[in-house]
């Protein structure tokens, strides 16, 4: 197992839309234990592949509290058949860190997609479950939480997290040097 880098907007493979598994192989089973370990080490509650730079249709969830016992859920090919009800709920993203925005999306969300065995499986959810499915599942088409705010919001964040990335990459090169 291994702690993947999880990338940070601006990042353009953010933007990527990622394509189906074919397979479920090892390659895949090591794939899902990396981006369990990744979210698990980044205090995450969910994690897409698309976030550690693999355009894969892959992600994962804990909704369990910090009190509680982990509560890994992996989703393969997944998608979302029905949504009902709005919710707007304070969301944060391991790509946007210290953002924490409300964003509107459907109060329950109904998904299906393939376990890490390979078999289908249904899932109905709400409450926090269903906001970072549909979250993660975003991720999966490029879409990133900014996009579900307003202008003005993702034209601060945007400067923000620019300005960011310029002085990340100025301080790799001074310490290259
Ligand atoms: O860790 C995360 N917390 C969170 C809180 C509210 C709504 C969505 C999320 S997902 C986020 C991890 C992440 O960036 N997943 O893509
Ligand atoms: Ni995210």
């Amino acid at each position: 197992m291994a702690i993947r880098t999880i990338l940070h907007f601006p990042d353009k493979r953010l933007r990527e839309k990622a394509q189906p598994v074919t397979f479920i192989d090892d390659e895949i089973r090591t794939l899902v234990n990396d981006m369990a370990e990744t979210m698990y080490a980044a205090s995450g509650c969910g994690l897409a592949a698309t976030q550690i730079g693999v355009p894969k249709r892959i992600f994962v969830v804990d909704p369990a509290a910090k009190d509680e016992p982990s509560q890994l859920m992996v989703f393969i090919n997944p998608e979302i058949v029905a949504r009902s009800g709005e919710a707007i709920w304070e969301e944060g993203c391991l790509s946007f860190p210290s953002v924490n925005e409300e964003i509107k999306r459907a109060k329950r969300v109904k998904i299906r997609a393939l376990g890490l065995d390979g078999k289908p499986f249904e899932l109905e959810a709400e409450g926090l479950l269903a906001v970072a499915i549909q979250h993660e599942h975003d991720h999966l088409d490029g879409v990133l939480m900014i996009d579900r705010m307003s202008m003005l919001k993702r034209k601060m964040i945007t400067r923000k997290m620019e300005k960011r990335a310029q002085r990340g990459n100025r301080n790799q090169s001074e310490a290259s040097t």
